[in-house]
């Protein structure tokens, strides 16, 4: 079955997102997403100039080697640009699988490990008081596992927190240039412990809660949190440190229980692996879009359940939502699935563009069986909503130093 056609979309219902369609010589096609946030375009030009060219011709049920090709064949294997392309076409290839086989994805991994996927929950605020209050409702929602992030006071533009806007399609879409936020670990480090002692006192430890410190820490600061932090028993503590210096990690663990959780811009299994192996984090976050695909995520999973760590994928709004199912049937079969977090379905202008059926329910999410990723993409729709140029936020401390965002 041989690959006839693959075409790029790049639209803004909300936020940028890539989509990539392989369109075989029977007219099976199948969907993958291949967005990078701020830098969707240099996407659309690695397909188009040096990628979709290849692969016409190509046999498309050959998954693992067509990934293979495009590593190891480009010579310059690894970089968030090119993954996000690999990533997009090995998503496409297995919907275009799973519909020729007539099977949902999840079967042809090796079928459910679960009745559902357990998600987690944004829940923030500008105060202590209304994130707790967004948590009772999350709760009532029937939610399991929340993430808990507070505006931080005297500091401009949290990171995770929604100020005046009412969902994450509000955030991106069009930010011509970076927004700058502030940082102080000072104000950061005072403020915080107070969130998870007060939610605590409120809804007791049956809740699961999980926060998200976006790389803001030296390791040393992050093992003091850790130890402010356990006695609240989170599920897990997020990037508390940037991934790169792998030792930093080790600081952390030889000093707190706090369980760790890190991964989101892992490109490869070979940046999972060291933290795997030292067994220095709990949960790896990698995402189907930034982590090489379905092939490449499966071969993580198995990696990791070696050393008890368990898997969490990204789940953040700028993933469109064919890596949302992605997800779901990783999720699915993963013996050794964690958590998988959630934003929510997003917004009627999304939904119009990207077509799927999941349900939420008691804070699960539960997919129909349809072949292939089940996900459809409205190519007129999408032509509705052309892309903006835009950034995320860049982050700078008091004095003016940048820093992690
Ligand atoms: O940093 O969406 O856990 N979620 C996150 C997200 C991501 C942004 C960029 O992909 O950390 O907020
Ligand atoms: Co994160």
């Amino acid at each position: 079955m041989k690959i006839k056609e693959i075409k790029v979309f790049v639209c803004c219902p909300g936020r940028n997102f890539v989509t990539i369609k392989v369109i075989t010589e029977d007219a099976t096609y199948g969907i993958g997403d291949a967005t990078v946030n701020g830098r969707e375009m240099a996407v659309v030009a690695y397909l188009e100039e040096h990628v979709i060219p290849c692969l016409i011709g190509k046999d498309a049920q050959q998954i693992e080697d067509i990934w293979q090709y495009l590593y190891k064949g480009a010579y310059w294997q690894n970089g968030a640009i090119s993954i996000a392309a690999i990533s997009a076409i090995d998503m496409a290839l297995w919907d275009i699988k799973g519909k020729i086989a007539g099977l949902p994805v999840y079967q042809l991994l090796g079928g459910k490990s679960r009745k559902a996927v357990t998600v987690y929950a944004h829940v923030n605020g500008e105060t202590v008081d209304d994130v707790l209050n967004n948590l009772e409702v999350a709760i009532d929602q029937g939610y399991k596992v929340a993430r808990l992030q507070c505006t931080i006071p005297g500091i401009a533009g949290t990171y995770g927190t929604l100020g005046k806007k009412k969902n994450y399609y509000e955030l991106q879409g069009d930010r011509p240039l970076p927004p700058e936020h502030g940082w102080s670990t000072t104000k950061y480090l005072n403020f915080i412990t107070e969130l998870f002692k007060q939610a605590r006192e409120r809804f007791g430890y049956d809740i699961e809660l999980c926060h998200d410190v976006h790389s803001r820490l030296t390791p040393i600061e992050a093992v003091q949190l850790g130890k402010m932090l356990e006695p609240y028993r989170l599920k897990f503590l997020e990037d508390p440190v940037t991934y790169e210096n792998t030792d930093g990690y080790q600081v952390i663990r030889n000093q707190t229980a706090m369980p760790l959780a890190l991964g989101e811009k892992f490109n490869t299994i070979w940046d999972a692996k060291p933290f795997i192996e030292n067994q220095t984090i709990d949960f790896v976050r990698t995402a189907a879009t930034h982590g090489g695909g379905i092939t490449a995520l499966k071969k993580l999973a198995d990696f990791a359940a070696l050393y008890h760590v368990r898997m969490a994928p990204h789940g953040a709004p700028d993933l469109s939502p064919i890596c949302f199912m992605a997800h779901m049937h990783l999720d699915l079969w993963a013996p050794n699935f964690g958590v998988q977090e959630f934003i929510g379905f997003g917004t009627s202008t999304l939904n119009e563009v990207f077509k799927y059926k999941a349900e939420l329910k008691d804070g699960s999410i539960h997919i129909e069986d349809v072949p292939g990723i089940g996900v459809d993409f409205d190519e007129a729709a999408a032509e509705k909503y052309p892309y903006k140029r835009s950034y995320l936020p860049v982050t700078r401390l008091e004095d003016g130093t940048l820093w992690s965002w």
